[in-house]
């Protein structure tokens, strides 16, 4: 799926700013058609954002159902004759949009773009107008799954087992496109290199042609010479001399495809390519066949006021401060981020394990909350339903995030249950599905502290383990000499079981900034920093440990809970990016291990 862009034959006009909004309290707004007028509403709201903290009202922040947003839109006079579309890069988590009285697109994953060719009902020049309902719900056919319960006085409220607040809206980027009707519709490269000679092999799908259309391809280098050019849908672009995108120093070319007809130019899209291989062999996970150890975090899309809304500004603080810590890596722990991220990451040389919205699939959590534990591979559970809509975000994830570089993990779920009789049955299909879909990449799941190697039965079906591990708090919570000891003890079960390469993808105790304790107490600030510390003495001890991404970059808002004060507190950064000592540490580690290789000498003294 090609993200819209302005070129000789297409263009672009951003459709943000402030729409009005009205909370569909009485669940009324699609039977009374509140698409057909101007929304009756004295309440209006930023895109992108998420809605819930924006309005000082608790009716707002915890409404379950509908919001709408509505505003009028002006195609471009200069567009008739061209196909007219209209993408949203998300709707969180179902969206309906209708132009003038017209159902135009519907979809459902709060985390994917979607988008309609509105042609047909819409007038260059004129004004239309569009409107958006957008549904918070979570049901147990979902992703991430939640249930909704009714209380006596008729409020609906919505439950999920996933420790993230559930924020809604329209939280990236909507737009308004054309492009002529015969069009490049999708480009799917792979990238190579032997010695110094790179290669790209490329494959074009052109929509609405008659098939007799040239196609045309060049390669230009980051000057903007052009390096290659072939022809033809589906071909191999070769460069001399290849600059590689590599961790820390991205490189990219630019891939510019080309449709001709009888020697007119009909239409053009341009891609950034970066030339690099991933790979995992024996213990090792390779990029461009050099061991890779990853560091960094598990990380949200979560800034104060705005929730999970893209901001540019924001976003470029976060990899600042990446950067700053020495970070390579992050996970989207626990959904596909903005696409502007991914295009951050891939023209700054971060790498990205790349995840879909699956968290939530154990419902035997409840028990670890003094509730009752459910089963999770039963109808009506994680059952056939959630099946079907687990595809499809691994399908669209896949779809849109294929060409990014800095893309070298799917990670197809987080946490679910791996250790229950059914996992396999569920998995080893969606597993499959993700090679089919590229062949390129390693595929993983990141498993749950609950299920150690004795009882978990997915790991031979994925390429590399990622393991969520909480000794030390969850367990063990303040002895964190117990917790190295089985810390390392199952690290090397995993090892032993497996031979693959290891991933923490979590660990960290929350911390309360400002809270000291010589005796290292779990939630002071030196108990985060000894925590870490010691689970890095184990990483540096186990040799298939080949990266840590800590839990989490930034403190976050959660719902609410006997276990969250204002969110969780696993932050290396406090929420608003103060630096809490825990990111001294990691700065100072991280830095000394940039460019020391997994395996050789990967013993680093621990600041
Ligand atoms: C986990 C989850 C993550 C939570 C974290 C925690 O295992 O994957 O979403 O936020 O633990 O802090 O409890």
């Amino acid at each position: 799926m090609l993200k819209p862009q302005a070129s000789e034959t297409r263009e672009l006009v951003n459709l943000d700013g402030v729409y009005r909004f009205k909370v569909d309290f009485d669940r009324a707004g699609h039977r009374q058609e509140w698409f057909k007028t101007a929304l009756e509403t004295d309440l209006e709201m930023g895109v992108p954002a998420s809605y819930n903290d924006v309005f000082p009202d608790k009716a707002v922040r915890n409404h379950v159902g509908y919001v709408w947003y509505q505003r009028e839109v002006r195609v471009p006079r200069g567009w008739a004759g061209e196909r007219i579309h209209l993408r949203l890069d998300s709707a969180t988590h179902e969206g309906m949009v209708w132009v003038n009285d017209v159902l135009v697109a519907e979809h459902t994953g709060g985390y994917m773009p979607f988008s309609a060719d509105i042609t047909e009902h819409v007038t260059p020049g004129q004004i239309s107008r569009l409107t958006i309902s957008v549904n918070n719900e979570l049901t147990q056919a979902t992703i991430p799954p939640g249930s909704i319960t009714v209380s006596e006085d008729g409020r609906r409220q919505q439950s999920y087992l996933h420790d993230f607040y559930n924020y809604a809206g329209l939280h990236r980027s909507l737009w308004l496109y054309s492009t002529p009707s015969v069009t490049v519709d999708d480009i799917t490269v792979v990238t190579g290199f032997e010695g110094t000679t790179g290669t790209v092999d490329y494959t074009i799908a052109t929509a609405n042609g008659t098939g007799i259309e040239a196609i045309r391809v060049t390669l230009r280098n980051a000057d903007g010479a052009e390096v290659a050019a072939t022809e033809g849908a589906e071909g191999t672009l070769v460069i001399d001399g290849v600059v590689l995108w590599k961790p820390g120093a991205a490189y990219l070319y630019s891939l510019t495809a080309e449709i001709h007809d009888g020697g007119r130019l009909v239409d053009s899209y341009t891609l950034p390519v970066g030339v690099r291989t991933v790979e995992v062999s024996g213990k090792e996970f390779l990029i461009n066949g050099e061991p890779f150890y990853f560091t960094g975090f598990g990380m949200h899309e979560d800034h104060v006021a705005i929730g999970k809304g893209h901001s540019n500004a924001q976003m470029v603080n976060d990899f600042q401060l990446l950067d700053w810590v020495g970070a390579n890596s992050f996970r989207t722990s626990h959904y596909p981020y903005a696409e502007e991220v991914m295009e951050f990451a891939d023209r700054h040389g971060i790498v990205v394990i790349d995840e879909t919205a699956a968290v939530g699939l154990h419902l035997g959590f409840g028990a670890v909350f003094g509730g009752i534990a459910k089963k999770t591979y039963v109808e009506g559970g994680v059952d056939a339903n959630t099946a079907a809509n687990h595809r499809q975000a691994i399908t669209e994830l896949v779809a849109r995030d294929k060409n990014h570089p800095s893309v070298v993990i799917w990670s197809i779920a987080n946490e679910p249950n791996g250790s229950e009789e059914g996992a396999r049955e569920y998995f080893q299909p969606l597993a499959e599905l993700t090679r089919q879909l590229d062949p390129t990449r390693p595929v993983g799941y990141v498993n749950v502290m609950f299920d150690t190697p004795d009882k978990e039965l997915l790991g031979d079906l994925f390429d590399v383990i990622m393991l969520n591990r909480y000794y030390g708090w969850y367990l063990n919570n303040g002895d964190l000499e117990t917790a190295e000891q089985v810390l390392e003890k199952e690290l090397r079960e995993w090892e032993a079981k497996y031979g693959k390469p290891m991933i923490m993808t979590e660990y960290g105790p929350d911390t309360m900034p400002g809270f000291h304790s010589i005796y290292e107490q779990p939630w002071s600030e030196e108990y985060q920093a000894a925590f870490l510390a010691m689970y890095h003495r184990v990483f540096d001890r186990v040799d298939a440990m080949v990266g840590e991404q800590v839990w989490n970059f930034a403190d976050f808002q959660t719902s609410n809970g006997i276990m969250r004060v204002d969110g969780n507190k696993k932050g290396v950064f406090t929420r608003d990016r103060r630096p809490k000592p825990a990111a001294y540490a990691l700065r100072q580690r991280w830095t000394a291990l940039a460019g020391v290789k997994n395996g050789s000498d990967k013993t680093i003294t621990n600041p």
